[in-house]
Protein backbone atom coordinates (compact mmCIF):
# COMPACT_ATOMS: atom_id res chain seq x y z
CA UNK A 1 0.00 0.00 0.00
CA UNK A 2 1.39 3.58 -0.94
CA UNK A 3 1.58 5.09 2.28
CA UNK A 4 4.51 7.89 1.12
CA UNK A 5 2.54 10.90 -0.06
CA UNK A 6 4.69 12.15 -3.48
CA UNK A 7 6.09 15.13 -2.91
CA UNK A 8 6.25 16.42 -6.48
CA UNK A 9 6.57 15.28 -10.28
CA UNK A 10 9.74 14.38 -11.88
CA UNK A 11 11.22 16.14 -14.74
CA UNK A 12 9.84 13.35 -17.30
CA UNK A 13 6.36 13.33 -15.44
CA UNK A 14 6.24 16.96 -15.52
CA UNK A 15 6.54 17.27 -19.42
CA UNK A 16 4.45 14.27 -20.18
CA UNK A 17 1.78 15.99 -18.00
CA UNK A 18 1.86 18.89 -20.06
CA UNK A 19 2.16 17.43 -23.31
CA UNK A 20 -1.36 15.62 -22.57
CA UNK A 21 -3.36 17.74 -20.52
CA UNK A 22 -1.85 21.58 -21.89
CA UNK A 23 -2.53 22.88 -25.21
CA UNK A 24 0.36 22.54 -27.50
CA UNK A 25 0.59 26.53 -27.93
CA UNK A 26 4.22 26.71 -26.55
CA UNK A 27 7.79 24.13 -27.44
CA UNK A 28 9.89 24.64 -24.38
CA UNK A 29 13.37 23.54 -24.05
CA UNK A 30 13.27 20.39 -22.03
CA UNK A 31 14.13 21.26 -18.74
CA UNK A 32 11.69 21.65 -16.02
CA UNK A 33 12.22 24.34 -13.80
CA UNK A 34 11.24 23.88 -9.64
CA UNK A 35 13.04 26.78 -7.78
CA UNK A 36 14.79 30.50 -8.41
CA UNK A 37 16.81 32.36 -6.35
CA UNK A 38 18.89 35.21 -7.97
CA UNK A 39 19.83 34.59 -11.47
CA UNK A 40 20.09 30.83 -10.71
CA UNK A 41 17.16 28.08 -11.54
CA UNK A 42 17.27 24.80 -10.55
CA UNK A 43 15.07 21.72 -12.24
CA UNK A 44 12.66 18.95 -10.61
CA UNK A 45 16.11 17.00 -10.22
CA UNK A 46 18.11 19.70 -8.33
CA UNK A 47 20.34 20.58 -11.73
CA UNK A 48 21.33 23.69 -11.65
CA UNK A 49 21.43 26.44 -14.00
CA UNK A 50 21.87 30.09 -15.21
CA UNK A 51 18.78 31.88 -16.70
CA UNK A 52 19.79 33.48 -19.55
CA UNK A 53 16.23 33.97 -20.57
CA UNK A 54 14.49 36.14 -17.24
CA UNK A 55 11.10 34.78 -18.61
CA UNK A 56 11.29 37.42 -21.86
CA UNK A 57 13.06 40.10 -19.08
CA UNK A 58 10.28 39.87 -16.36
CA UNK A 59 12.52 38.19 -13.48
CA UNK A 60 15.19 41.41 -14.25
CA UNK A 61 15.49 41.85 -10.31
CA UNK A 62 16.74 37.99 -9.74
CA UNK A 63 14.40 35.18 -9.46
CA UNK A 64 12.32 35.58 -5.89
CA UNK A 65 14.21 38.45 -5.08
CA UNK A 66 13.61 38.38 -0.59
CA UNK A 67 12.30 42.44 -0.93
CA UNK A 68 9.75 42.15 -3.72
CA UNK A 69 8.47 38.34 -2.12
CA UNK A 70 8.41 39.99 1.26
CA UNK A 71 5.84 42.50 -0.28
CA UNK A 72 3.91 40.29 -1.79
CA UNK A 73 3.77 38.28 1.09
CA UNK A 74 2.53 41.07 4.00
CA UNK A 75 -0.11 42.47 1.77
CA UNK A 76 -1.44 39.42 0.25
CA UNK A 77 -2.17 38.47 3.70
CA UNK A 78 -3.77 41.91 4.40
CA UNK A 79 -5.94 42.66 1.51
CA UNK A 80 -5.55 41.05 -2.28
CA UNK A 81 -8.37 42.62 -4.43
CA UNK A 82 -10.95 44.98 -3.98
CA UNK A 83 -11.48 45.91 -7.94
CA UNK A 84 -12.13 49.23 -8.28
CA UNK A 85 -15.50 49.74 -7.68
CA UNK A 86 -13.40 50.93 -3.73
CA UNK A 87 -10.98 52.46 -3.40
CA UNK A 88 -7.95 50.22 -1.81
CA UNK A 89 -5.40 51.63 0.68
CA UNK A 90 -2.00 51.19 -1.51
CA UNK A 91 -3.48 52.02 -5.00
CA UNK A 92 -2.69 55.72 -4.84
CA UNK A 93 0.66 55.16 -2.94
CA UNK A 94 1.93 53.39 -6.04
CA UNK A 95 0.31 55.78 -8.35
CA UNK A 96 2.50 58.55 -7.06
CA UNK A 97 5.33 56.26 -6.55
CA UNK A 98 5.72 55.09 -10.01
CA UNK A 99 4.64 58.60 -11.98
CA UNK A 100 6.94 60.29 -9.97
CA UNK A 101 9.68 57.59 -11.15
CA UNK A 102 9.00 58.22 -14.75
CA UNK A 103 8.30 61.11 -14.62
CA UNK A 104 4.69 61.61 -15.94
CA UNK A 105 1.19 62.77 -14.54
CA UNK A 106 -0.70 59.90 -14.47
CA UNK A 107 -0.85 55.90 -14.73
CA UNK A 108 -3.04 53.74 -15.71
CA UNK A 109 -2.60 50.44 -14.01
CA UNK A 110 -3.06 46.78 -15.89
CA UNK A 111 -1.96 43.77 -15.49
CA UNK A 112 -0.62 41.76 -18.89
CA UNK A 113 2.00 43.63 -21.29
CA UNK A 114 -0.56 42.78 -24.10
CA UNK A 115 -3.97 44.82 -21.46
CA UNK A 116 -1.32 47.55 -21.17
CA UNK A 117 -0.91 48.03 -25.35
CA UNK A 118 -4.36 47.49 -25.93
CA UNK A 119 -5.08 50.42 -23.72
CA UNK A 120 -2.14 52.65 -25.29
CA UNK A 121 -4.40 52.06 -28.41
CA UNK A 122 -7.27 52.82 -26.59
CA UNK A 123 -6.04 55.84 -25.33
CA UNK A 124 -4.22 56.86 -28.56
CA UNK A 125 -7.48 57.00 -30.36
CA UNK A 126 -9.63 58.66 -27.60
CA UNK A 127 -7.35 61.01 -27.59
CA UNK A 128 -7.27 61.43 -31.46
CA UNK A 129 -11.14 61.95 -31.66
CA UNK A 130 -11.67 64.08 -28.68
CA UNK A 131 -8.57 65.87 -28.51
CA UNK A 132 -6.90 66.23 -31.91
CA UNK A 133 -10.38 66.26 -33.85
CA UNK A 134 -9.84 62.99 -36.25
CA UNK A 135 -13.40 61.76 -37.65
CA UNK A 136 -14.63 58.63 -35.87
CA UNK A 137 -13.58 55.40 -36.84
CA UNK A 138 -10.73 57.27 -38.80
CA UNK A 139 -8.01 57.22 -36.40
CA UNK A 140 -4.43 55.44 -37.60
CA UNK A 141 -1.90 54.48 -35.72
CA UNK A 142 1.82 53.73 -37.32
CA UNK A 143 3.38 50.60 -36.54
CA UNK A 144 7.08 48.86 -37.12
CA UNK A 145 7.60 45.45 -39.29
CA UNK A 146 9.06 42.77 -37.39
CA UNK A 147 7.03 44.21 -34.10
CA UNK A 148 5.97 41.69 -31.06
CA UNK A 149 3.46 43.48 -29.13
CA UNK A 150 1.26 40.77 -27.81
CA UNK A 151 -1.44 37.98 -28.56
CA UNK A 152 -4.92 39.78 -28.59
CA UNK A 153 -7.09 40.14 -31.71
CA UNK A 154 -6.33 43.35 -32.54
CA UNK A 155 -3.15 43.29 -31.78
CA UNK A 156 -2.09 40.87 -33.86
CA UNK A 157 -3.47 42.09 -36.12
CA UNK A 158 -0.89 44.86 -37.43
CA UNK A 159 1.55 41.75 -36.52
CA UNK A 160 3.99 40.67 -39.86
CA UNK A 161 4.50 37.49 -38.36
CA UNK A 162 2.82 34.29 -40.04
CA UNK A 163 2.32 31.82 -36.90
CA UNK A 164 1.14 34.79 -34.68
CA UNK A 165 -1.40 36.03 -37.23
CA UNK A 166 -2.29 33.69 -39.64
CA UNK A 167 -5.88 32.19 -39.42
CA UNK A 168 -7.33 34.74 -36.57
CA UNK A 169 -9.00 36.55 -38.57
CA UNK A 170 -11.11 38.67 -39.34
CA UNK A 171 -8.27 41.43 -38.45
CA UNK A 172 -8.43 44.48 -36.26
CA UNK A 173 -8.47 47.77 -38.84
CA UNK A 174 -6.61 50.83 -38.30
CA UNK A 175 -3.16 50.21 -38.63
CA UNK A 176 -0.66 50.76 -41.11
CA UNK A 177 2.85 49.59 -41.05
CA UNK A 178 6.50 50.36 -41.97
CA UNK A 179 10.03 49.24 -41.49
CA UNK A 180 11.43 49.91 -38.07
CA UNK A 181 14.23 51.89 -37.99
CA UNK A 182 13.07 53.63 -41.08
CA UNK A 183 12.50 57.67 -40.72
CA UNK A 184 12.36 58.55 -44.04
CA UNK A 185 9.54 55.96 -44.24
CA UNK A 186 7.96 57.35 -40.61
CA UNK A 187 8.00 60.54 -42.33
CA UNK A 188 6.01 59.79 -45.39
CA UNK A 189 3.56 57.75 -42.89
CA UNK A 190 3.09 60.58 -41.07
CA UNK A 191 2.42 63.06 -44.21
CA UNK A 192 0.05 60.43 -45.73
CA UNK A 193 -3.02 61.09 -43.82
CA UNK A 194 -4.59 64.00 -41.56
CA UNK A 195 -5.73 60.90 -39.41
CA UNK A 196 -2.49 59.43 -38.14
CA UNK A 197 -2.95 59.21 -34.38
CA UNK A 198 -0.15 57.86 -32.97
CA UNK A 199 3.49 56.46 -33.98
CA UNK A 200 3.88 52.91 -31.61
CA UNK A 201 7.49 51.08 -31.47
CA UNK A 202 9.64 48.77 -29.55
CA UNK A 203 12.87 51.03 -28.82
CA UNK A 204 14.76 47.65 -29.62
CA UNK A 205 12.87 44.63 -31.48
CA UNK A 206 13.20 41.80 -29.15
CA UNK A 207 11.00 39.01 -30.55
CA UNK A 208 12.41 40.26 -34.22
CA UNK A 209 15.97 38.64 -32.67
CA UNK A 210 16.95 42.11 -30.59
CA UNK A 211 17.32 44.44 -33.40
CA UNK A 212 19.02 47.75 -32.09
CA UNK A 213 18.21 50.50 -34.82
CA UNK A 214 20.13 53.66 -35.33
CA UNK A 215 21.64 55.40 -32.47
CA UNK A 216 19.30 58.71 -33.38
CA UNK A 217 16.21 56.43 -34.43
CA UNK A 218 13.66 56.87 -31.34
CA UNK A 219 14.69 60.89 -31.14
CA UNK A 220 14.32 61.65 -34.52
CA UNK A 221 11.09 59.79 -34.74
CA UNK A 222 9.59 61.16 -31.27
CA UNK A 223 10.32 64.93 -32.90
CA UNK A 224 8.39 63.97 -35.76
CA UNK A 225 5.71 62.66 -34.27
CA UNK A 226 5.67 65.86 -32.26
CA UNK A 227 5.79 68.14 -35.06
CA UNK A 228 2.83 66.32 -36.46
CA UNK A 229 0.51 66.35 -33.31
CA UNK A 230 0.81 62.21 -33.69
CA UNK A 231 1.31 60.25 -30.30
CA UNK A 232 4.64 58.58 -29.84
CA UNK A 233 3.74 55.46 -28.28
CA UNK A 234 7.21 53.79 -26.59
CA UNK A 235 6.49 50.34 -25.93
CA UNK A 236 9.09 49.49 -22.75
CA UNK A 237 7.40 46.12 -21.82
CA UNK A 238 10.61 43.85 -22.73
CA UNK A 239 13.31 46.90 -22.67
CA UNK A 240 12.00 48.70 -19.62
CA UNK A 241 13.18 48.79 -16.29
CA UNK A 242 17.09 48.87 -16.60
CA UNK A 243 17.57 45.81 -18.77
CA UNK A 244 19.19 47.95 -21.95
CA UNK A 245 21.44 49.59 -19.27
CA UNK A 246 19.44 52.29 -18.55
CA UNK A 247 15.80 52.50 -16.54
CA UNK A 248 14.10 53.01 -20.48
CA UNK A 249 15.84 52.00 -23.71
CA UNK A 250 14.47 56.01 -24.58
CA UNK A 251 16.60 57.37 -21.91
CA UNK A 252 19.69 56.35 -24.62
CA UNK A 253 22.87 56.70 -22.77
CA UNK A 254 21.68 58.72 -19.94
CA UNK A 255 22.19 56.19 -16.86
CA UNK A 256 20.75 58.40 -14.52
CA UNK A 257 17.96 56.38 -12.52
CA UNK A 258 15.27 59.05 -13.46
CA UNK A 259 13.51 60.51 -15.98
CA UNK A 260 14.68 63.16 -17.08
CA UNK A 261 14.21 65.85 -20.21
CA UNK A 262 17.28 67.34 -19.48
CA UNK A 263 19.56 64.41 -20.24
CA UNK A 264 20.45 64.74 -24.20
CA UNK A 265 19.58 61.39 -25.09
CA UNK A 266 16.17 61.00 -23.15
CA UNK A 267 13.54 60.90 -25.45
CA UNK A 268 9.80 61.51 -23.19
CA UNK A 269 6.96 59.07 -24.76
CA UNK A 270 3.94 60.55 -25.25
CA UNK A 271 2.25 57.30 -23.95
CA UNK A 272 4.93 54.97 -22.42
CA UNK A 273 4.18 51.42 -21.68
CA UNK A 274 5.57 48.87 -19.06
CA UNK A 275 4.73 45.11 -18.13
CA UNK A 276 6.72 42.57 -17.43
CA UNK A 277 9.74 43.78 -14.56
CA UNK A 278 7.66 46.01 -13.57
CA UNK A 279 6.86 43.31 -10.65
CA UNK A 280 10.06 41.81 -11.16
CA UNK A 281 8.10 38.77 -12.47
CA UNK A 282 6.39 38.05 -9.14
CA UNK A 283 3.05 39.11 -10.35
CA UNK A 284 1.54 39.98 -13.90
CA UNK A 285 1.65 43.84 -13.35
CA UNK A 286 1.46 46.37 -16.20
CA UNK A 287 1.05 50.22 -16.69
CA UNK A 288 0.24 52.86 -19.04
CA UNK A 289 1.99 56.62 -18.33
CA UNK A 290 0.96 59.44 -19.93
CA UNK A 291 0.36 63.62 -18.89
CA UNK A 292 -2.42 64.83 -18.23
CA UNK A 293 -3.25 66.19 -21.82
CA UNK A 294 -3.61 62.88 -22.88
CA UNK A 295 -5.27 60.45 -19.74
CA UNK A 296 -7.66 63.17 -18.98
CA UNK A 297 -9.65 61.59 -22.46
CA UNK A 298 -10.83 58.57 -20.33
CA UNK A 299 -13.48 58.61 -18.18
CA UNK A 300 -15.31 56.26 -15.77
CA UNK A 301 -16.67 53.45 -17.80
CA UNK A 302 -14.82 53.64 -20.55
CA UNK A 303 -11.59 51.36 -19.62
CA UNK A 304 -10.55 49.28 -16.67
CA UNK A 305 -9.39 45.76 -15.34
CA UNK A 306 -10.69 43.52 -12.18
CA UNK A 307 -6.77 43.26 -11.05
CA UNK A 308 -5.57 46.46 -12.57
CA UNK A 309 -4.07 48.57 -9.61
CA UNK A 310 -4.89 45.68 -6.81
CA UNK A 311 -3.25 46.21 -4.03
CA UNK A 312 -0.99 43.17 -4.24
CA UNK A 313 0.70 44.33 -7.84
CA UNK A 314 1.06 47.71 -6.22
CA UNK A 315 3.25 46.94 -3.36
CA UNK A 316 5.14 44.60 -5.65
CA UNK A 317 5.48 47.32 -8.30
CA UNK A 318 6.87 49.56 -5.52
CA UNK A 319 9.49 46.58 -4.11
CA UNK A 320 10.18 45.73 -7.83
CA UNK A 321 11.22 49.39 -8.78
CA UNK A 322 13.16 50.26 -5.27
CA UNK A 323 15.49 47.25 -6.27
CA UNK A 324 16.31 48.86 -9.30
CA UNK A 325 17.47 51.72 -7.53
CA UNK A 326 19.02 50.24 -4.55
CA UNK A 327 20.79 47.90 -6.46
CA UNK A 328 22.19 49.53 -9.35
CA UNK A 329 20.48 47.59 -11.63
CA UNK A 330 20.55 50.04 -14.87
CA UNK A 331 24.36 50.69 -14.05
CA UNK A 332 24.84 46.87 -13.72
CA UNK A 333 23.42 45.71 -16.97
CA UNK A 334 25.28 48.83 -18.63
CA UNK A 335 28.58 47.29 -17.76
CA UNK A 336 28.32 43.86 -17.89
CA UNK A 337 26.84 44.54 -21.33
CA UNK A 338 29.86 45.58 -22.58
CA UNK A 339 31.71 42.93 -20.93
CA UNK A 340 29.39 40.60 -22.85
CA UNK A 341 29.32 41.89 -25.90
CA UNK A 342 33.05 42.23 -26.13
CA UNK A 343 33.70 38.12 -25.02
CA UNK A 344 31.20 37.40 -28.24
CA UNK A 345 33.34 39.50 -30.76
CA UNK A 346 36.17 37.49 -29.64
CA UNK A 347 34.35 33.84 -29.88
CA UNK A 348 33.79 35.22 -33.12
CA UNK A 349 36.83 35.72 -34.42
CA UNK A 350 37.29 32.10 -32.97
CA UNK A 351 34.72 30.22 -34.98
CA UNK A 352 32.52 30.35 -38.08
CA UNK A 353 29.61 29.29 -35.93
CA UNK A 354 28.84 32.52 -34.56
CA UNK A 355 28.77 35.67 -36.87
CA UNK A 356 27.45 38.47 -35.25
CA UNK A 357 26.70 39.56 -32.12
CA UNK A 358 24.27 42.91 -31.08
CA UNK A 359 22.29 44.50 -28.33
CA UNK A 360 22.36 47.03 -25.71
CA UNK A 361 23.03 46.09 -21.60
CA UNK A 362 21.75 42.94 -21.00
CA UNK A 363 19.48 42.70 -23.50
CA UNK A 364 21.63 40.68 -26.29
CA UNK A 365 21.78 38.09 -29.43
CA UNK A 366 24.23 36.43 -31.05
CA UNK A 367 23.64 35.00 -34.75
CA UNK A 368 24.39 31.40 -35.92
CA UNK A 369 26.02 31.25 -39.07
CA UNK A 370 23.13 28.87 -40.25
CA UNK A 371 19.82 28.67 -41.95
CA UNK A 372 16.91 30.12 -39.91
CA UNK A 373 15.10 27.14 -40.64
CA UNK A 374 18.39 25.06 -39.50
CA UNK A 375 18.09 23.55 -36.00
CA UNK A 376 21.74 24.78 -35.09
CA UNK A 377 20.72 27.26 -32.35
CA UNK A 378 18.27 24.94 -31.05
CA UNK A 379 20.19 21.94 -30.65
CA UNK A 380 23.04 24.77 -29.27
CA UNK A 381 20.20 25.89 -26.23
CA UNK A 382 20.19 21.95 -25.45
CA UNK A 383 23.86 22.08 -25.74
CA UNK A 384 24.01 25.20 -23.21
CA UNK A 385 21.43 23.63 -20.95
CA UNK A 386 23.64 20.29 -20.14
CA UNK A 387 25.99 22.21 -19.61
CA UNK A 388 24.54 24.57 -16.72
CA UNK A 389 22.72 27.59 -19.01
CA UNK A 390 19.30 28.24 -19.98
CA UNK A 391 18.75 30.35 -23.40
CA UNK A 392 16.44 30.15 -26.39
CA UNK A 393 16.39 30.87 -29.83
CA UNK A 394 14.67 32.98 -31.98
CA UNK A 395 13.89 33.44 -35.67
CA UNK A 396 15.66 29.74 -35.75
CA UNK A 397 19.10 30.97 -35.68
CA UNK A 398 19.21 33.32 -33.30
CA UNK A 399 20.14 33.23 -29.77
CA UNK A 400 18.64 36.18 -27.05
CA UNK A 401 20.81 36.03 -24.03
CA UNK A 402 18.84 38.08 -21.34
CA UNK A 403 20.44 37.27 -17.78
CA UNK A 404 18.64 38.79 -14.56
CA UNK A 405 20.40 41.88 -14.00
CA UNK A 406 21.78 41.41 -10.33
CA UNK A 407 24.31 39.09 -11.61
CA UNK A 408 28.16 39.68 -10.69
CA UNK A 409 30.87 40.09 -13.25
CA UNK A 410 32.47 37.08 -11.59
CA UNK A 411 29.27 34.79 -12.41
CA UNK A 412 29.12 36.70 -16.08
CA UNK A 413 32.76 35.24 -17.13
CA UNK A 414 31.33 31.83 -15.83
CA UNK A 415 28.85 31.91 -18.38
CA UNK A 416 30.60 33.28 -20.88
CA UNK A 417 32.79 30.38 -20.51
CA UNK A 418 29.86 27.94 -20.47
CA UNK A 419 28.89 29.77 -23.85
CA UNK A 420 32.53 29.55 -25.25
CA UNK A 421 32.70 26.39 -24.94
CA UNK A 422 29.41 24.72 -25.99
CA UNK A 423 30.07 26.42 -28.95
CA UNK A 424 33.41 25.48 -29.45
CA UNK A 425 32.54 22.22 -28.43
CA UNK A 426 29.83 21.77 -31.16
CA UNK A 427 32.13 23.28 -34.02
CA UNK A 428 34.00 19.95 -33.98
C1 LIG B 1 5.22 34.93 -25.20
C2 LIG B 1 9.06 37.65 -27.56
C3 LIG B 1 9.90 38.46 -25.50
C4 LIG B 1 6.68 42.31 -25.58
C5 LIG B 1 6.47 43.65 -25.92
C6 LIG B 1 4.21 43.52 -25.24
C7 LIG B 1 4.35 42.18 -24.89
C8 LIG B 1 5.59 41.57 -25.06
C9 LIG B 1 7.58 44.47 -26.47
C10 LIG B 1 3.18 41.42 -24.34
C11 LIG B 1 5.75 40.17 -24.73
C12 LIG B 1 6.81 38.13 -24.84
C13 LIG B 1 5.65 37.29 -24.59
C14 LIG B 1 6.19 35.92 -24.78
C15 LIG B 1 7.36 35.99 -25.63
C16 LIG B 1 7.83 37.36 -25.39
C17 LIG B 1 8.92 37.86 -26.11
F1 LIG B 1 9.88 36.64 -27.76
F2 LIG B 1 7.94 37.38 -28.15
F3 LIG B 1 9.58 38.75 -28.08
F4 LIG B 1 9.77 39.01 -24.38
F5 LIG B 1 11.06 38.47 -25.98
N1 LIG B 1 5.25 44.20 -25.75
N2 LIG B 1 6.75 39.50 -24.99
O1 LIG B 1 7.89 41.73 -25.77
O2 LIG B 1 3.32 41.16 -22.98
O3 LIG B 1 1.06 40.12 -22.69
O4 LIG B 1 3.05 38.66 -22.73
O5 LIG B 1 2.66 40.20 -20.80
O6 LIG B 1 5.36 33.82 -24.70
O7 LIG B 1 4.35 35.21 -26.03
P1 LIG B 1 2.48 39.98 -22.26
Amino acid sequence: METQVKQGLSSAEAMAFEDKYGAHNYHPLPVVLDRGEGVLVWDSEGKQYYDFLSAYSAVNQGHCHPKIVGAMKVQAEKLTLTSRAFYNSVLGKYEKYVTEYFGFDKVLPMNTGAEAVETAIKLCRKWAYDVKGVAQNEAQIIVCGENFHGRTTTIISFSSDPDAKGSFGPYTPGFTSIPYDDIDALEKALDSSPNIAGFMVEPIQGEAGVYTPAEDFIQKAAALCKAKNVLFIADEVQTGIARTGSLLAVCGNCTCEKSCEKQATYTQPDILILGKALSGGAYPVSAVLADDDIMSVIHPGQHGSTFGGNPVAAEVAIAALEVVKDENLAQNARKLGIIFRAEMEKLISECDLVTTVRGRGLLNAIIINDTPDSKTAWNLCVAMKDNGLLAKPTHGNIIRFAPPLVMTEEQLMECVHIIRNTILAYQK
